[in-house]
């Protein structure tokens, strides 16, 4: 017969392995084949961090046809921002789950533009770029944020801004963004002609040109 001690521990281990379980295949679920869970934010910058003032910052809108749009640092943080939470992929193997951002959409900033381009290069200060079909940029897939975890970005993770295309893997979000090129043809960015792979989605596991 069972006792009350026996109970109270049966429901214990009930609690203990649903919520162990649950948890394990939660994360597993999200975790990108070939990928590891960390809850550190390791820093990966290809060279120095620039510094931008914010009185100099500006962010840069190119067309196909040549227009330009621009927004200063007081126009980008005046525009509707939006919480993200979202999970992140280094193509080096780490991911981490649920980290919390905020930013503009670059549906937000693009609501205006007129183009008929498919592709996009981003550009960075310091000379960083990296290519996306625009259509990865649209309909609340990708940001250009300035807060994490509340707080204002640091400038190693990119601050004052970045781009935030969490669905690819994370070289494609890049750091101290500067602007979007947009254009009929595609073009490799910085990791992309080094032989990293030209979209990068990590569930498909593109990591490298051919994967
Ligand atoms: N401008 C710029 N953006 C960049 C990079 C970089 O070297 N320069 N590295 C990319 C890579 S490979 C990754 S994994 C992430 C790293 O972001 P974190 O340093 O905030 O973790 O930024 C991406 N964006
Ligand atoms: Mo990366």
């Amino acid at each position: 017969m069972e006792g009350p001690a026996d109970v109270l521990e049966v429901v214990v281990m009930s609690i203990v392995s649903r919520g162990f379980r649950g948890r394990r295949r939660d994360s597993n679920q999200r975790l990108p084949p070939g990928q590891y869970l960390t809850d550190d934010f390791p820093v990966l910058s290809a060279g120095p961090t620039p510094r931008i003032s914010l009185d100099d910052w500006e962010f840069t809108v190119v067309t196909e046809l040549g227009q330009s749009h621009r927004w200063s640092w007081k126009e980008l943080t005046g525009l509707s921002a939006e919480s993200v939470t979202a999970d992140i992929h280094c193509v080096t193997r780490w991911s981490k789950l649920d980290t919390a951002w905020r930013g503009v959409s670059i549906d937000t900033l693009l609501a205006d533009v007129e183009t008929a381009a498919d592709f996009a290069l981003i550009h960075s200060y310091g000379g960083y770029s990296t290519n996306l079909p625009l259509e990865d940029l649209l309909d609340g897939k990708a940001w250009v944020a300035y807060e994490y975890n509340g707080q204002e970005l640091a400038p190693e993770h990119g601050g004052p801004a970045r781009l935030l295309v969490p669905h690819l893997y994370f070289w494609k979000s890049a750091k101290w963004v500067r602007g979007i090129e947009l254009m009929p043809q595609d073009f490799p960015g910085f990791w992309e002609q080094l032989g990293y792979h030209d979209y990068g989605d990590p569930w498909r596991e593109q990591r490298y040109q051919g994967d």
